[in-house]
């Protein structure tokens, strides 16, 4: 049985991409490549994350050994920006913790860039909640010529995209294009093992997941939408709220169990709060590689081309037939003008 497998057969991520490459002709494992230097930042920061806690508390035993404690998010931003570059198969790269884009040294340039969020939550990390790094990645036509107008591409071109979760367990949720897969970090084998083969959203679910404390901001769609996960009108019963504030927790509940996740525009913040490069199109890519959809109250968020590389946008996914019901909430409004 699978346990037997895990025993001999190892799945690994690594074994598991080079298999999904194998199977487009002109690969030359320069993906396959980046992908483990990924795959490492994730290990780093999952052993960071549980030690942060310790840290913490040796730090209260007045034992730190007088080095600053780095911020963790700032720290696994560091050892990501060196692993990708240090792959040799990046252009160039943007994350949430620096206001420009990194452009690598031409002598070390591959064909991709990456799009990324390495500690998202990470206000999150004193209480325990579970967080997470959030990537996606795009091919670059000319790497040695590359400009941020390359960058700004819509979520549709992305040749990949994952998150890993740092919680309990640590589980990376990855897809090429073909299907969504979850591997689980065995850490006495510090390998990714395929856990979760071909995750499939389900078609409707029984959850709705948003920051209540917004609502007095709302617009009328959304307000809408959110009254009938309450009150609905059809005799089904109402829907469960589940909101864990770590978009990185509450999207990997939604993918496993259904249901749907929103970060809505509101007064305060029209474009909403969630960043589109390393966010909104990563887990939009996930949602449709699962059978579930992405909408941002305008248009399919993969379409979104964004003009800034820390732009904002609003966000609806999840199971399909619940963004279904917000696009026609949306609809009718445009309608009614
Ligand atoms: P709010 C965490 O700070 C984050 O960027 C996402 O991980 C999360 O979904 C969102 O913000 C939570 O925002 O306004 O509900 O606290």
């Amino acid at each position: 049985h699978a346990a037997d497998a895990h025993r001999t057969d190892l799945m690994t991520i690594t074994r598991h991409v080079l298999n999904e490459q194998s199977r487009n002709p002109e690969s030359r494992g320069d993906f396959t490549i980046l992908l483990s230097h990924i795959v490492l930042g994730c290990k780093f920061v999952a052993s960071a994350v549980n030690k942060a806690g310790l840290a913490k508390l040796i730090g209260l035993a007045g034992e730190t050994n007088g080095e600053e404690q780095k911020k963790l998010d700032v720290l696994s931003n560091e050892v990501f920006v060196k692993a990708l570059v240090s792959s040799g198969r990046t252009c160039v790269l943007v994350s949430e913790e620096d206001e420009e884009a990194t452009f690598v040294d031409p002598a070390l340039r591959g064909k991709y860039c990456v799009c990324f969020d390495p500690l998202d939550g990470s206000s999150n990390i004193d209480c325990g909640v579970s967080i997470g790094t959030i990537f996606g990645i795009y091919m670059i036509k000319d790497k040695d010529n590359v400009t941020l107008e390359e960058v700004l591409q819509p979520g549709k071109n992305m040749l990949a995209a994952g998150y890993c979760m740092y919680g309990s367990s640590c589980t990376l949720v990855l897809s090429t294009g073909s299907g969504v897969n979850g591997f689980t970090l065995d850490p006495s084998l510090g390998e990714f093992i395929l856990t979760h083969p071909d995750i499939k959203i389900p078609k409707k679910g029984k959850i709705y997941s948003v920051n209540e404390g917004n609502a007095k901001n709302w617009d009328a769609p959304t307000a809408k939408f959110v009254e009938k996960c309450k009150y609905p009108k059809d005799g089904s019963s109402p829907k469960s709220l589940r909101y864990i504030g770590s978009m990185v927790a509450d999207v990997h509940r939604t993918l496993l169990y259904g249901g749907v996740f929103l970060y809505p525009a509101d007064k305060k913040s029209p474009n909403g709060k969630l960043r589109v490069l390393y966010e909104v199109f990563p887990m939009s890519f996930l949602m449709e590689q699962a059978g579930g959809q992405s909408f941002t109250g305008k248009e399919r968020a993969l379409d979104l081309v964004p003009t800034k590389i820390h732009e904002r946008s609003p966000i609806f996914l999840g199971s399909y037939d619940d963004v279904e019901e917000i696009k026609a909430l949306y609809a009718e409004q445009t309608k009614s003008g």
